[in-house]
């Protein structure tokens, strides 16, 4: 995909009022702001506990200005149907219903509702937040939180077990629209949102979303970081659209030459404190394997 939008041609209506209750330097904010100017006014949104619903505001603070429904964390994608079902009711064919979960609400506890409604073809987009871990509770892993990562519930060796893939699981459900996306990379976000506008059905979009707070790294770091997992490889930006696969944006522009070691992005974040040399030997020939196949793809 050809990046359209740029800073300058980003729509100026603000729907994220100035001023919440994210951490400083919070990746999620800033996909926040600009997907839902991707989104637009006629959008609802259904978010399941998570940082998301602190942001938008604890009562009365509102940090949102679209109509948005909170809903238990394994009901996301099932409450969306309903309120799909609902607007049909009422004859509204355009509004957009887009559901917006972190990691542990989408990997973990969202995934049946999610999988049963990509089943179904309902017309909604599925935004997750990826921060890699349980961040509203103080740093739980979850399904997503790559190997070797500390958090509180894995505080020695790290996390034992593989990042689980989501965006294959949701793609191997046959939707039309799968991406990735990066809050290092707002613009990109923007225009992968808009696209799964045009989409009928379900459309499933993974962000990677720096989080100073539960990664350990000095705010002002979040798009470097954001950027680093892009550049070292290990976090890729693609689209697969009716099944076809192709990169997209600087994962597009990538190749073994300008690849940076992993080591690079592992060393900016303290929750990585746990990985042993030869483990990141390992995790390097991983992404170096990966981006063979890439290569011998793209012929
Ligand atoms: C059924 C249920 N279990 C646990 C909780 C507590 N809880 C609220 S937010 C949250 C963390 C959500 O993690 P994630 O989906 O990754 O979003 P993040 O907090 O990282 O933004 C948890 C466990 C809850 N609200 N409901
Ligand atoms: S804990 Fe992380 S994801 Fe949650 S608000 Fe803070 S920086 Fe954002
Ligand atoms: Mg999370």
């Amino acid at each position: 995909m050809t990046q359209k939008t740029t800073i300058l041609t980003l729509p100026e209506e603000e729907l994220v009022h100035p001023g919440n209750r994210a951490c400083a330097g919070c990746g999620l904010s800033i996909i926040y702001r600009i997907g839902l100017k991707a989104l637009g006014r006629d959008t609802i949104l259904v978010v399941p506990p998570s940082c998301l619903t602190v942001l938008q505001g604890l009562y009365p603070i509102a940090a949102t200005q679209l109509p948005c429904l909170n809903v238990t964390f394994a009901s996301t994608a099932a409450a969306a149907t309903g309120v799909l079902g609902a607007l049909r009711a009422q004859g509204r064919k355009k509004t957009t219903v887009a559901a917006w979960a972190g990691d542990g609400g989408t990997s973990d506890i969202g995934i049946q509702a999610l999988s049963g409604a990509c089943e179904r073809g309902e017309n909604f987009i599925f935004i997750c937040y990826d921060n890699e871990a349980y961040m509203n509770t103080g740093v739980q892993r979850s399904g997503t939180t790559p190997q070797g990562v500390i958090t509180t519930t894995t505080p020695i060796r790290g996390k034992l077990q593989k990042k689980k893939e989501v965006p294959a699981i949701i793609a191997a459900h046959g939707i039309d629209y799968v991406a990735t996306a990066s809050a290092a990379y707002p613009l990109d976000l923007y225009d992968k949102i808009k696209k799964a506008k045009t989409i009928s059905g379900p459309k499933y979009i993974h962000v990677h979303c720096p989080c100073p707070a539960g990664w350990g790294f000095d705010p002002r770091y979040t798009v470097k970081i954001g950027k680093l997992a892009v550049e070292t490889g290990l976090y890729d930006l693609y689209e697969i659209e009716k099944g076809k696969f192709q990169l997209t944006g600087p994962s597009r522009k990538l190749d073994n030459k300008k690849r940076k070691p992993v080591s690079e992005y592992f060393k900016t974040q303290s929750r990585f404190k746990a990985l042993s040399k030869k483990r990141i030997q390992e995790i390097q020939q991983s992404i170096d394997e990966k981006w063979e196949r890439y290569q011998d793809q793209a012929g």
